[in-house]
């Protein structure tokens, strides 16, 4: 038997991984982007109901600003729709319809706001169920302040300018470095004030205000950088702050893991890594939910997956005359492996060896294997694609079937 016999068919999987995970995302034939996630809440509504809030976000699902909204949504357990707007090329429609022409928007009951900051507090105002502000007046005056303050204080401008800025020598470096460790220091303080881990003595806007730009921030400067706020003994009340948050179901289904963003920053901002990248976040690459939503979403979209592969990766220089039959055949069969190793773990026989097992794989055939791996363990992004922790699980996972190819 040859090992491409061994694997089972596309069909198999999905079912194996959508009876381990319930997430499922829309498919969007043709649109951008291509598959959609479900809001969580949407199941409440009484059939052909429309939600009564509509988000208008970004297509690619990078914007800080549309995260915290995503993320009040999530956490409040509204159902609400979304329109995607692609920034590099807006609608006219959306430029007549929203006058900062920015992303996030929102219609809550027919009613336009804009400013991530002002749709959270509308939000607030009209869906009073599971509150992100508190009740006690006195601690609802602070939380106020503290929202202010998060959107005037210059901590996330700094954080950006010190992750990014072009500098000249080591001093002017130090000098962003010390300005955001004084940011840094002042959020420290702030998050001592209350007990428990948060802003406030509950989670509330406060957080959400500050999640999506520190996340981003935290996960980007020890590779841009070399400088680093999780495992920093300076910050352990943001550590604490940060472990907490990585708990909650409604961040983990909002939030982009750290190679998406570290990935991303060259193409945005221009700049280099400084520092090799991170090791992917331990322990997400084990939880079976996890493994199981990466491996729906790649048997789901395979076609998709393969396509783009051969269109994108520079494999179809490996052709032969240019048949490209026997070249989507080793990517289909990679892929596969990929996913029954996701579902089934160390149980799945990874092909071990291309020296080893060369009786049973071409050399042509490992050779586009690693190519689609290493292309496609980059190209997927959360949450555009699936949700950061399956895409944790997705990357370690096409690493261990990389390794595999050529282990001897
Ligand atoms: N202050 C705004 C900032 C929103 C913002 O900067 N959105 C960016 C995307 S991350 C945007 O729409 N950029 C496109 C543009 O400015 O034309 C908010 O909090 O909503």
């Amino acid at each position: 038997m040859t090992v491409q016999n061994a694997t089972p068919t596309w069909d198999q999987l999905l079912e194996l991984a959508q009876n381990n995970t319930p997430q499922r995302r829309v498919r969007r034939p043709g649109q951008l982007p291509s598959t959609v996630p479900i809001p969580s809440s949407l199941h409440k509504l009484p059939p052909e109901t429309p939600p009564s809030v509509l988000l208008y976000r970004d297509t690619n699902s990078w914007c800080p600003f549309c995260e915290r909204v995503w993320f009040a949504l999530e956490e409040k357990e509204i159902p609400f729709a979304t329109e995607f707007i692609d920034l590099n090329n807006k609608p006219q429609w959306y430029i007549d319809l929203v006058p900062s022409t920015q992303v996030p928007a929102a219609k809550i009951e027919g009613e336009l706001v804009y400013e991530s900051k002002d749709i959270l507090l509308a939000l607030e105002a009209r869906f009073s169920d599971l509150s992100l502000l508190p009740t006690d007046p006195q601690e609802n005056a602070i939380a106020k302040l503290l929202i202010e303050d998060a959107e005037t204080n210059g901590a996330k401008e700094v954080g950006y300018k010190f992750l990014i800025k072009t500098c000249t020598d080591y001093q002017e470096l130090a000098s962003l470095q010390a300005s955001f460790e004084a940011k840094l220091d002042e959020l420290e303080q702030a998050l001592a004030k209350y007990p428990g881990v948060y802003f406030l003595s509950t989670f509330s806007l406060v957080d959400i205000m500050y999640a999506p730009h520190l996340d981003r921030l935290a996960a980007s400067l020890p590779v841009y950088r070399d400088y680093h706020i999780k495992g920093n003994p300076r910050f352990p009340n943001l550590n604490a702050w940060f472990a907490a948050l990585n708990t909650r179901p409604a961040f983990g289904r909002v939030k982009t893991d750290a190679t998406t963003f570290n990935l991303l920053l060259p193409k945005l901002f221009g700049v280099k890594p400084s520092a090799s990248s991170l090791p992917l976040e331990p322990g997400l690459s084990e939880i079976v939910q996890c493994r199981a939503e990466a491996a729906e979403r790649l048997s789901d979209n395979h076609s998709a997956a393969i396509g783009d592969i051969l269109k994108n990766s520079g494999v179809q220089t490996l052709a032969a005359s240019g048949d490209v039959s026997a070249v989507t055949d080793a990517i289909e069969f990679h892929l596969k492996l990929l996913a029954d190793y996701l579902l089934h773990g160390d149980k799945t026989l990874l092909i071990w060896g291309r020296v080893d097992g060369k009786e049973n794989v071409e050399p042509l055939f490992s050779t586009v294997g690693a190519i689609a791996l290493a292309y496609v363990r980059n190209r997927i992004c959360a949450p555009r694609d699936m949700s950061a922790g399956a895409a944790i699980a997705f990357r370690a996972a096409a690493d261990k079937v990389l390794a595999s190819l050529y282990l001897k």
